[in-house]
């Protein structure tokens, strides 16, 4: 296993796809995805314009859909949920399919859609994830932090961090940090878990995302994200944009 990380969309190489590619949205897209799928939505469907999602969505059962928008952090108007995770409760989702669209994250998911195997990973799902990897170990893994028009997030680097961190502690004896990294970056990366790792509320509250959603009182969304391995579910690509509930994670 060799791991990359990219700490936006646009720094992920175009010209050739990795055998593992996962997206990062802490704040707050890949969250919701695993909270959704959690709370067993039939599946979440991913979009970066809204126009697409609504033309889509249209074509299914209204009483088999939910439409969840998201700009600049508030819920786009007509659409039944915003980008809040604590609203992907079991009452609302099950059964349903989530179609949808956020600032950066599923655009995230967009750019590396192409890959073998695409996953998506927050704090809470990380274990999730890191068992995903070291059960089938593939061969290049491109961690993408989905940051914020087209600049770096904190909060989506450390959460990269903590995976390689976690997947190196198990891996010890076999091989080393230096041996799984394939790029800078994931020193950076596991450096910034290492010094965060029992405080990531207050790294949330530094990001200037988790800046952006206080302002919008999210206060509650910013503990539910800084949350380390409470979900085990592990978001899988079924087909280009559509993840789904691995089984066997
Ligand atoms: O940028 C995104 O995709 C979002 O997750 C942003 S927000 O947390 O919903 O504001």
């Amino acid at each position: 296993m060799k791991f990359f990380i990219y700490h936006t969309p646009e720094l992920a190489p175009i010209d050739h796809t990795p055998d593992c590619a996962i997206a990062v949205d802490v704040l707050r897209a890949t969250s919701t995805i695993a909270t959704a799928l959690a709370s067993d939505a039939e599946a979440v469907q991913v979009f970066s314009s809204m126009e697409e999602l609504i033309h889509v969505s249209d074509q299914w059962l209204p009483e088999k859909r939910l439409r969840a928008g998201e700009r600049g952090g508030a819920k786009v108007e007509g659409c039944d949920l915003g980008n809040s995770p604590l609203d992907c409760t079991s009452d609302r989702v099950s059964g349903k399919r989530l179609f949808i669209s956020t600032t950066n994250g599923t655009r995230c998911l967009e750019r590396i859609q192409e890959a073998e195997t695409v996953l998506t990973a927050a704090l809470i799902n990380r274990e999730a994830v890191v068992n995903y990897l070291l059960k089938h170990r593939p061969e290049t893994i491109w961690i993408v932090g989905s940051g914020w028009e087209g600049s770096f997030s904190l909060e989506d680097t450390v959460c990269a961090g903590a995976i390689v961190h976690q997947v190196s502690q198990r891996l010890q004896g076999e091989h080393s940090l230096a041996e799984i990294a394939g790029n800078d970056e994931v020193f950076g990366a596991v450096a910034l878990y290492s010094q965060w790792q029992d405080n990531l509320l207050g790294l949330l509250h530094r990001a200037t995302h988790g800046q952006r959603l206080l302002r919008l009182d999210c206060h509650e969304d910013l503990k539910y994200c800084a949350q380390t391995d409470v979900l085990d579910t592990l978001p899988i690509q079924k087909q280009p944009g559509v993840l789904i509930r691995n089984v066997e994670s």
